[in-house]
């Protein structure tokens, strides 16, 4: 099964994004810290040149923390980053100074032309459903930014004040044309970023038990199935989603198995492993 999202509304945002660059000085991209790689948009590095940018891996609470150290360190040396919890607001109170510390270098230039310090300009970029609006809400302590549980939430572009002097634009989530490895799409789809209803996720849930099944047993102990192995009939008939016949409803059993996933039901997982 190979999946592929890029709606019209995303090459919009393509769009929207080189408009705004120009006002911009940091780029705040957002990874989910549970697939640092599969969730980095590989059409970002010709988008944007060599504006800063700032890596934020969210979602840390539901990655595996060895694995979030070990990309941490691997990653650091390309360009800043941090993990944070969006909903939780582990790591958060990093960015802003960072941010400052980004445009340091710039602010002296333009002292030494006798330019005041300007506001931060800095654009939200990632996938859809990855957080972006609930960072701006973090950050803000409010609710400015509309979130949902499903990705295509935010539609347009809005700047909001996280700081005195930080300016940030949300934006809606994108992804690109096309996953040169089948991998990537599933892995995104596991995690929420692709509409649940581009794919079978059935089949979906039947790859990725396998893939757990292989990297992270444990994950699938949690359902303490013992008789047999983890399926989605298996997984049905312990959670009661029955139909006529005693036959088990395996949409529903994937529908289930695939929240729990995405909530952290399963335990921590981290789906992208470094080679070393
Ligand atoms: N556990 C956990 N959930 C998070 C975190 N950040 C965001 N979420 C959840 O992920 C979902 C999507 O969050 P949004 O902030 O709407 O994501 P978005 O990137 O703005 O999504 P679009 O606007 O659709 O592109 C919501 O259900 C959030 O509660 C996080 O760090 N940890
Ligand atoms: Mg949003």
């Amino acid at each position: 099964m190979s999946i592929q999202w890029f709606p019209g509304h995303m090459a919009k945002t393509r769009r929207l994004l080189l408009e705004q660059l120009k006002w911009v000085d940091v780029v705040l991209e957002l990874a989910d810290a549970r697939i640092p790689v599969s969730s980095r948009n590989p059409m970002l590095n010709n988008l944007l040149g060599n504006k800063a940018r700032l890596l934020l891996l969210n979602k840390a609470d539901l990655a595996d923390s060895n694995w979030t150290s070990k990309w941490l360190k691997h990653l650091k040396e390309l360009s800043p980053v941090y993990a944070v919890s969006a909903t939780t607001g582990v790591g958060v109170k990093q960015i802003v100074p960072e941010l400052e510390r980004m445009v340091l270098a710039k602010q002296a230039k333009q002292a030494e032309k006798g330019i005041r310090p300007q506001m931060i300009k800095v654009m939200i970029v990632g996938i859809p459903n990855i957080g972006k609006s609930s960072l701006i809400n973090q950050l803000t302590g409010g609710a400015q930014a509309k979130v949902g549980n499903k990705p295509g939430v935010t539609r347009g572009n809005q700047w909001v004040r996280i700081h005195e002097r930080v300016e940030l634009l949300d934006t809606p989530g994108m992804l690109w044309p096309k996953f040169d490895d089948v991998e990537v799409g599933k892995k995104l789809a596991a995690l929420g970023a692709i509409k649940d209803d581009v794919f079978d996720i059935e089949e979906l849930s039947n790859w990725i038990i396998d893939w757990l099944n292989l990297h992270s047993p444990n994950s699938l102990s949690r359902y303490k199935i013992e008789e047999s192995e983890v399926t989605l009939e298996s997984l049905g008939r312990k959670r009661g989603c029955l139909i006529h016949g005693g036959r088990v409803d395996t949409l529903k059993a994937a529908q289930i198995f695939l929240r729990d996933l995405r909530m952290g039901q399963l335990g921590p997982i981290t789906m992208d492993h470094l080679d070393k």
